[in-house]
């Protein structure tokens, strides 16, 4: 499948690897990258060096191209944003929050940029600003989320913009793929579904509970203050609600969630920890390698638009 994102990327597949925190790791990036796909390494909170670490020994691993999510809400965010031009890293996309002020340095060195948006007016921003496409991140992710869903955004956002969209939140497999297509996209950016792979270095625990959800296992903290997150139900999510019920502070409940990603994807505590994922976890029931996620979902995918065209074809 050759779409203006295998061609700007330099890839065999329009797959791209979320950059999730905590998880996404040398290992998984460079295990989607060795399957076709595009790699990404989590910045995440995690100090510019430790991110420097993990880019080279990502290339250790492949010679394909791969990337680093830069969170923009993280406190080394401008230490990692020079961190990746240093390392002359191919390509950067940015979460939780407008990479406006690092534009330029990326693009000066070469860098192709791809900020994840979650609406339609940070989309056109972004095109404005000479960036190569963008993710558009539907509110069915995990982690944080913005208000719209993937169904109703990608129209939106490819309908806005002419730079080519990715989209995001809900796929897992190529019926997903296929329907995004169907909505304007080129490609399509895959968290939860590389969570629950051999590769990921993420406890079993984690695992297992992403394969066992079911469809009303998906919950939402933090939305009364702005930073909604989307994870797996468990005693976590209910004290924080509770607590976020009673009128706690943004702040006392961040105490709550402190190293609480951390705890649930290396230490397995996934009823106390925080077990982020999307919606789309209900419909993920094994545990796959890289390779078979990536083939299986664009073999489905290609098939499904065969099929379709054969049966309602003129
Ligand atoms: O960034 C994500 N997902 C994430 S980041 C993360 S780390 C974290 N952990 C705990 C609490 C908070 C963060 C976990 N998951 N996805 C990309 C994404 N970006 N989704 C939504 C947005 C977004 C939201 C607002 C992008 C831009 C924006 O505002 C634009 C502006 O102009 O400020």
């Amino acid at each position: 499948m050759n779409t203006r994102i295998t061609e700007l990327l330099g890839i065999e597949y329009p797959i791209i690897q979320g950059g999730m925190a905590w998880v996404a790791e040398a290992h998984l990036a460079a295990a989607v990258s060795n399957a076709g796909g595009l790699g990404l390494l989590g910045g995440a909170s995690a100090p510019a060096e430790v991110i420097r670490d993990m880019i080279r020994q990502t290339r250790e691993m492949t010679d394909k191209p791969f990337g680093v999510n830069v969170m923009l809400m993280s406190p080394y965010a401008k230490e990692v944003a020079q961190v990746v031009v240093e390392e002359k890293v191919q390509v950067v996309t940015t979460g939780a929050g407008n990479p406006g002020a690092y534009l330029s340095m990326w693009q000066d060195a070469g860098i192709k940029v791809i900020p994840v948006v979650a609406s339609v007016a940070h989309a056109r921003l972004m095109e404005r600003a000479g960036v190569d496409a963008v993710v558009a991140e539907g509110t069915e992710s995990g982690g944080h989320i913005g208000e719209a869903t993937t169904m109703t955004l990608i129209p939106a956002v490819a309908d806005a913009v002419n730079i080519p969209v990715i989209a995001a939140g809900g796929i897992a497999d190529g019926r997903g793929m296929a329907a995004a297509f169907m909505l304007g996209a080129e490609g399509v950016q895959v968290g939860t579904r590389f969570v629950a792979t051999k590769e990921a270095v993420v406890h079993q625990n984690y695992k297992d509970r992403i394969v066992k959800a079911k469809d009303i296992d998906s919950a939402v903290t933090g939305r009364s203050h702005g930073h909604p997150v989307r994870c797996l139900r468990n005693q976590m999510t209910r004290e924080y609600n509770r607590l976020e019920a009673e009128g706690k502070s943004f702040e006392e409940l961040e105490y709550l969630t402190l190293g609480s990603l951390r705890k649930a994807v290396q230490e397995g505590d996934i009823t106390n920890g925080t077990v982020m994922a999307g919606q789309i976890a209900s419909v993920i029931h094994d545990i796959k390698s890289c390779r078979e996620v990536v083939e299986e979902m664009e073999a489905e995918c290609v098939k499904l638009m065969r099929d379709m065209a054969e049966r309602y074809g003129r």
